[in-house]
């Protein structure tokens, strides 16, 4: 792996089901027009990720502080199970505390402005008893450099789990554009990731092929059927059906936003229910483009509606690097086998 995980929490209301959320944190506008992002108010509200073990890990966000945060409490933690190997804590000055488990390493001498707007914020943390390194950059500027001991416990030599969460009461955290990595396979995507944005897009139009069933009945223009903003529940007034051995249902994309950009990778999201008491058909989310088709792996959908994430693909089906142009001539959809 490489690219571990990504949100851009621009699906509000829903989430997806890897994550844990306690609390209940709320929504509100992201950094960019049309994007949401994800605002936790006190320490009872939090987004917890589980990630594959990972000893070198990178990771990117923008995050914005509101008054006052709490030198008392951290809001970003780096776990191996209930161990928090690494975590960060902000005071009201803005400087940032980097601890391992309750022990203070660093206390940066810059300050990140807690004014309410974006910054940039990148960590960089080998895990390791000995030769263990932190370093944390805002605004691409280093704040914190430490290495030493950074296993909390004696616990493993790598985390599992990425926790962010607010910090006192009524003084927020916002996040957006969250990316996580680890230092293997290929550049860029094995290192810091610079400032990053994650745009969610909808379907708008159908592609080669047709084969499920719309929620009007037929198998025309499918794509109006996953088209809607991801903004509030219920999730299924519209939808695609298929039975097991359909084959596939495929739709074209649009343009980027920013069309200047370069593109990293491309993450299908699904939203998958099984209708039925009966066996569930096995899905796969689908990606083709250039004539050339990439196929995630199994899901079997649950009997409540889930936002499933399929695969990160960090080339095109046929092993290019994305474009922009590239992504405007992929289709995406599913499959049921
Ligand atoms: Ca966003
Ligand atoms: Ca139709
Ligand atoms: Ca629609
Ligand atoms: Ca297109």
């Amino acid at each position: 792996m490489s690219l571990l995980y990504l949100n851009g929490f621009d699906e509000v209301g829903v989430h997806d089901q890897s994550a844990v959320i306690t609390g209940t944190p709320t929504f509100v506008t992201g950094r960019r027009t049309g994007s949401s992002a994800l605002r936790l108010t006190n320490t009872t509200q939090g987004w917890q990720w589980g990630i594959p073990n990972t000893q070198t890990l990178f990771l990117g966000f923008s995050a914005a502080f509101s008054n006052s945060p709490s030198a008392s409490n951290d809001w970003l933690r780096l776990q191996v199970g209930a161990t928090i190997h690494l975590a960060v804590r902000i005071n009201t000055s803005g400087q940032l505390v980097l601890y391992r488990g309750t022990t203070s390493l660093v206390t940066s001498t810059l300050t990140v402005p807690i004014d309410q707007t974006w910054h940039n914020i990148q960590i960089k943390a080998v895990i390791s008893g000995t030769v263990g390194e932190a370093v944390i950059k805002v605004d691409e500027t280093t704040f914190v450099t430490f290495s030493g001991n950074t296993s909390n416990g004696g616990a493993g030599a790598y985390v599992d789990t990425v926790l962010i969460r607010g910090t006192n009461s009524g003084n927020w955290i916002t996040v957006d554009d969250l990316v996580i990595l680890d230092n293997a396979g290929s550049a860029p995507l094995n290192t810091w990731p610079g400032d990053l944005a994650i745009e969610t897009v909808v379907p708008d139009g159908n592609g080669d092929v047709s084969a499920w069933v719309g929620s009007d009945g037929n198998s025309v223009d499918n794509y109006q059927h996953v088209d809607d903003a991801l903004t509030a529940a219920p999730l299924m007034t519209e939808y695609v059906a298929a039975a097991a051995g359909a084959g596939r249902d495929l739709y074209s994309m649009p343009s980027l936003p920013t069309p200047t950009a370069s593109l990293l990778a491309v993450q299908p999201v699904l939203y998958l229910q099984a209708s039925d008491a009966g066996t569930a058909p096995t899905i796969r989310a689908v990606g083709k483009q250039a004539g050339t088709a990439a196929v995630g792996s199994n899901i079997t959908p649950a009997a409540a509606v889930a936002q499933v994430l399929g695969p990160i693909w960090t080339t095109t089906p046929g092993g290019a690097a994305w474009s922009p142009a590239a992504f405007d001539g992929l289709e995406v959809g599913v499959e049921t086998v």
